[in-house]
């Protein structure tokens, strides 16, 4: 299937989020799912007590009821999962690997739910069907060939349940190896990285009750109205209430700025909508680490005209003695911050600064919230560190209505790392496996995803295991994942959609079928449920309530269970007996993880279970027992390598910095469908959003196709092309275009500092007349 092309239209959107605009979208999911009264009962199930966790986004639930508990683009994701359609063994009978390779990753998810096991055999042009025990053997004995266990490496991806995570990461140690890359790497890294040093933990202070009381929230670098849909009715309510919602975005989303609540018949009868924010400040890519230091210089400043007036200044002085290090080191790099390098680096003006200081310092319970527009830097961490400094300084963390607040994005990613999907894990971790299991943990740390990506390019990694997501897709520097993957031994991916991930295979490769969340879980001791955690550190159970597709796929654990079964027979457990009946895991869980105690009670509450955060309770679990001010100075605009390498070669100029994000009709590389309704664009992905005066300062014009190069200090050539030229409301030289497609542009050793994760909000780019290559990946 062709890109519609022809269907390509550009028109500002003029609506509030949400609102009928929703509801149209969601009838038209249902419609297209070819089961639409099934999918309509299922979707009355998402998020009810008994029913099962949205597969969409990591939001929590509002505890009470009436409130929203689906979201358009949670409606999406059910009826994506539970579609009619199959891909059987004569799917793949009629299409060739090369036949595939050729179509967009829409056709390929398009196709529907994946039905029965298939191998590639390496010598075939075609996927075969393979049976379960074949499979296993397989891997089992690809895996027992290696003479080293850190030859293998065992993704994950956000949606994998607690009970599968925890079996698959107890598979990958007693196997022998902590090579566990999961999408976390990508994603929020740098927010566990930065505030477990900052504050001890690695998680979120705050509870949905949290978001109820807040005075003020500051949104930074997330596009709830997409990716959070279920976010926008507790800030419209804030801003109802009358609490401040400050926003840092360098564009202007429509989702953080009208809301219609489709659940409020008085304001769709009435087309009325409510603004979603009180102040706008839209930053420099990579700015917000210096607008975050102008609010603190601020309070600095402020602070000192109140002691000299013997008044009471913003800073909240008996929390900083009582719980912070390193007050002292920061006031001084806070002092050493000029206001020309403050604004330089943000892109903001002083005074815009100050008035989103003054919200700050008015509100007694402040929020700040942030995602992708922050983790995905090169300074993510130190920028996370800024902002858990800013909160230190008025006592924000431990305090009802504050805290922080990064907002998780695929559904369990935090469970996940909860059940030790952690290529660095905590050695109190570690222990608690050795002491439980008793077999000898390995204790080196593991490939994250830019390192696992080295290591199969280098040929240290021969087989690759995927538990869900689209590895050769959602990584950064496209054409050289897709290299390393084709130089493993064996690719296996344990996938509910086809995706490109089966086609850039090892020279064998498996495609594994598994059931979704939305799935029923049928095993020996009855439908079984499984738990997940959300950004709130809510756990709680899901049932799934559709009937699987196809009676050969199988659920998640058990397909862990097999391979482990399979390569290490009942050791250091009775894999396959375990998952008879998931409780059997959670008793596992509960024995080995804290928090976890009383698991299967503490299920039974209505909501589920919150693990406790022990910062929430100030205490702080940092090396020094204290909460920690980390004082940087700010970051070089661009990283040194690239400014060296253009001043080198001297024609190689920047022409824009360019952010990568998601359009309202994908969940990450999964893409719905052609159009992003809150930005206006319909029927085309290809396209670059810039400022009509950087486009024609390039010589180029509105709607021109384009080649977009990547400027790297390295002599490879990162190029992609046909992407349409829109002239958009967004910062002079700035640039954005749409993940996955602008992948192959991010530099693989373009990541951020102490966290891996690529910079993919944060790319330096140049435009060339289009060249019209083939473009796939
Ligand atoms: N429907 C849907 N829901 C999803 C997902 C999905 O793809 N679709 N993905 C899930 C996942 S895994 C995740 S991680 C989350 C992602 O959720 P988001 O983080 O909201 O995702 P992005 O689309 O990457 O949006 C990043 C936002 O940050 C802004 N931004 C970019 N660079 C900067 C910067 O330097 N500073 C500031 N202040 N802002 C910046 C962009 O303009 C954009 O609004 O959503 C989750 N939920
Ligand atoms: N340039 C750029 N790159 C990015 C990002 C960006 O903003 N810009 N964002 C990054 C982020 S935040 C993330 S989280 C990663 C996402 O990286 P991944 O998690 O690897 O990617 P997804 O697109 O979420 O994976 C989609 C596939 O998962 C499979 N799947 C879906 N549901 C299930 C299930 O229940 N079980 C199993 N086993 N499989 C399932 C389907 O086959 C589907 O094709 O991408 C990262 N990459
Ligand atoms: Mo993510």
């Amino acid at each position: 299937m062709k890109t519609p092309v022809d269907r390509f239209r550009f028109r500002p959107y003029q609506r509030p989020a949400a609102g009928w605009g929703a509801l149209r979208s969601v009838a038209h999911a249902w419609l297209e799912s070819r089961q639409p009264f099934k999918n309509l009962r299922a979707m009355l199930q998402t998020n009810q007590n008994g029913g099962f966790d949205c597969p969409g986004c990591a939001w929590g639930e509002a505890p009470q009821e009436g409130r929203i508990r689906f979201c358009e683009n949670g409606a999406k994701a059910v009826n994506w999962e539970a579609s009619g359609r199959g891909v059987d063994r004569d799917f793949f009978a009629r299409h060739s690997l090369d036949d595939l390779m050729a179509r967009e990753d829409y056709w390929l998810e398009y196709q529907g739910r994946l039905t029965e096991p298939m191998l590639y055999d390496g010598v075939n042009t075609h996927y075969q069907p393979i049976s379960w025990d074949e499979a296993f053997a397989l891997i089992a004995g690809h895996l027992k060939e290696l003479q080293d266990p850190n030859l293998a490496a065992f993704y994950t991806s956000g949606r994998t349940s607690n009970e599968a995570a925890f079996l698959y990461q107890l598979f990958a140690r007693a196997f022998g190896t902590n090579n566990l890359p999961d999408c976390s790497n990508m994603c929020h890294e740098a927010s566990g990285v930065a505030l477990k040093q900052s504050i001890g933990t690695g998680k979120g202070t705050v509870t949905y009750e949290d978001f109820e009381k807040a005075e003020a929230i500051f949104v930074i670098g997330q596009n709830p109205g997409t990716n959070h849909p279920r976010m926008l009715e507790p800030l419209s309510d804030a801003v109802a209430r009358g609490a401040q919602v400050v926003v840092l975005n360098p564009l202007r989303e429509r989702g953080l700025e009208r809301f219609q609540a489709p659940q409020d018949p008085v304001q769709m009868l009435t087309d009325g909508d409510r603004p979603l924010n009180t102040a706008y400040l839209r930053p420099a890519l990579g700015g917000d680490m210096a607008a975050i230091r102008g609010i603190a210089k601020f309070l600095f400043q402020w602070q000192a005209e109140a002691a000299q007036e013997e008044g009471d200044g913003p800073l909240d002085m008996e929390f900083i003695r009582e719980h912070c290090a390193g007050f002292e080191e920061y006031r001084a790099q806070v002092e050493a911050t000029g206001w020309d390098e403050i604004q330089a680096f943000s892109g903001l003006e002083k005074e815009e600064l100050e008035r989103a200081a003054h919200i700050y310092c008015r509100s007694r319970a402040t929020i700040i919230c942030w995602a992708m527009g922050i983790t995905q830097h090169r300074h993510s961490v130190a920028t996370i560190q800024e902002i858990a400094n800013l909160q230190l300084l008025r006592g924000q963390v431990g305090r009802p209505g504050a805290g922080l607040c990064p907002v998780r994005g695929h559904s369990n990613v935090q469970g996940d790392r909860t059940m030790g999907i952690d290529d660095s894990p905590p050695a109190w971790f570690l222990d608690a496996l050795e002491h439980r299991f008793a077999f000898a943990v390995p204790r080196e740390d593991g490939y994250n995803v830019v390192k696992a990506i080295e290591a199969m390019h280098a040929g240290k990694i021969k087989v690759f295991i995927g538990l869900g997501g689209n590895f050769a897709r959602a990584t950064p520097d496209s054409a050289r994942t897709c290299e390393a993957l084709r130089n493993c031994d064996l690719t296996v991916q344990i996938s509910t959609k086809l995706n490109r991930s089966h086609l850039v295979t090892g020279r064998k490769a498996l495609i594994l079928p598994c059931l979704g969340r939305s799935d029923i879980d049928q095993q020996h001791a009855g439908p079984q449920a499984v738990t997940v955690e959300d950004s709130f550190s809510m756990v709680h159970a899901s049932f799934g309530q559709l009937k699987p597709l196809s009676k050969e796929m199988r659920s998640e654990p058990a397909i862990v269970a097999g391979i482990a079964q399979a390569t290490l027979g009942s050791n250091p457990v009775p894999w396959v007996e375990l998952t008879e009946d998931y409780r059997r895991i959670r008793a596992l869980i509960a024995e080995t993880i804290p928090g976890f105690e009383n698991f299967e009670q503490k299920l039974q509450s209505p909501g589920g279970f919150y693990l406790q955060n022990p910062a929430r309770q100030r205490r702080w679990n940092t090396d020094n027992k204290k909460a920690n001010f980390i004082s940087h100075a700010l970051p070089a605009p661009l990283p040194a390598e690239v400014m060296e390498k253009i001043g080198k070669t001297g024609a190689r100029k920047v022409d824009l910095v360019l952010q990568t994000l998601r359009s309202h009709d994908q969940y990450n590389t999964t893409v719905y469908g052609l159009d992003d309704r809150y930005r206006g664009v319909k029927g085309e992905r290809h396209v670059l959003f810039a400022h009509l005066e950087d486009i024609h300062r390039l010589g180029f014009s509105d709607r021109q196709k384009v080649d977009i190069v990547s400027l790297w200090s390295d002599d490879l050539e990162r190029r992609v092309s046909g992407f349409t030229l829109i002239a958009f409301d967004i910062p002079q030289g700035q640039a954005a275009a749409y993940y996955p497609e602008a992948n192959p542009l991010v530099p693989l050793e373009s990541y951020g500092v102490g966290s891996f994760t690529p910079t993919s909000k944060y790319i330096a780019i140049r435009l060339e007349p289009n060249s019209a290559q083939e473009r796939i990946v």
